[in-house]
């Protein structure tokens, strides 16, 4: 599992407040933790109007890198501001997001073909809006795939984000996910898949088991990727006994590991 770390987010109220008091150490505090946890990303979301996005998002990568070596993945709906802020990045990361709207394929393949950043490609375009239909994320997961193919973009470059929605709303929320999931896997094996883990709970009580039990279903149909917390040892421990269960932790080592370190079944978090 590739694990983007999603703390570093204006949307989060701690962290909105500590980007409005400019708390650097804050926001260090939650690059170094989430590394400590596992992330092989660190999500950095500004969650700000548009007018301080720019100077939010400078000042949070520059953090996030002074802080840890994990690389970043810059999430923002305005795709010229994240070709902007690529060179800030010490190392490739990921660009979060594009999707089947407007021409920001277009915009965004072209700058990075040469480079080894990767990206996430959303399943949502203006003609199906945010489709529950698996044929359609299909379709539109398609569609991405095959522009960045003919960028000359390496599959193994892509995650797609078949965009789970609420089950409060949407009762087969995780079956269309997962029916979505196989069908990409199946045709682009090399394609990554990722997800939000907490849209699957929206309108819920309960959130956190939801999510965690999202997680172990949606890795068993083939998702290989989460943006979610590392910090939290019981979403840790699902995601290690689901990588048992699934044979992708031979010998059972990171689980093994993961507890004798104490970051799986302490009682801290
Ligand atoms: N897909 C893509 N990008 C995304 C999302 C997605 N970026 C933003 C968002 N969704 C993912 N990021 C977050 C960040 C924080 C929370 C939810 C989604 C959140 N955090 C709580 C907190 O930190 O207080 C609770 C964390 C927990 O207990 O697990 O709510 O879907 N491509």
């Amino acid at each position: 599992m590739i694990i983007i770390g999603e703390k570093i987010n204006g949307f989060i109220p701690a962290a909105r407040k500590a980007i409005e008091e400019r708390d650097e150490s804050y926001i260090r505090s939650l690059a170094i933790e989430q590394t400590e946890c596992g992330a092989d990303y660190l999500d950095v979301c500004a969650g700000t109007s548009p007018e301080l996005e720019r100077e939010t998002m400078e000042w949070l990568i520059d953090l996030a890198q002074d802080s840890s070596d994990t690389p970043i993945c810059i999430d923002s709906s305005d795709i010229n501001l994240i070709i902007d802020l690529i060179p800030r990045a010490k190392r490739p990361g990921i660009v979060n997001s594009v999707s089947g709207e407007g021409n920001k394929c277009d915009i965004l393949f072209p700058k990075i073909a040469d480079t080894e950043w990767k990206i996430i490609a959303l399943t949502c375009d203006e003609k199906n809006g945010i489709p529950n239909d698996p044929d359609i994320k299909y379709e539109i997961a398609k569609d991405l795939i095959e522009k960045a193919r003919s960028y000359n973009i390496g599959l193994d470059r892509m995650f797609i984000d078949p965009l789970v929605t609420s089950v409060a709303t949407t009762s087969d929320a995780l079956l269309s996910f997962n029916a979505a999931v196989r069908k990409i896997k199946k045709a682009y094996p090399e394609v990554r898949i990722t997800s939000g883990l907490s849209n699957i709970s929206y309108g819920m009580p309960l959130r956190g088991i939801i999510n965690r039990q999202f997680l172990a279903l949606a890795m068993s149909a083939g998702m290989d990727s989460a943006i979610m917390d590392p910090t939290s040892s019981d979403m840790r421990a699902t995601l290690y006994a689901t990588d048992i269960l699934l044979e992708n932790d031979r010998g059972c080592k990171r689980f093994l590991k993961a507890y004798r370190k104490g970051l799986i079944g302490s009682k801290k978090k």
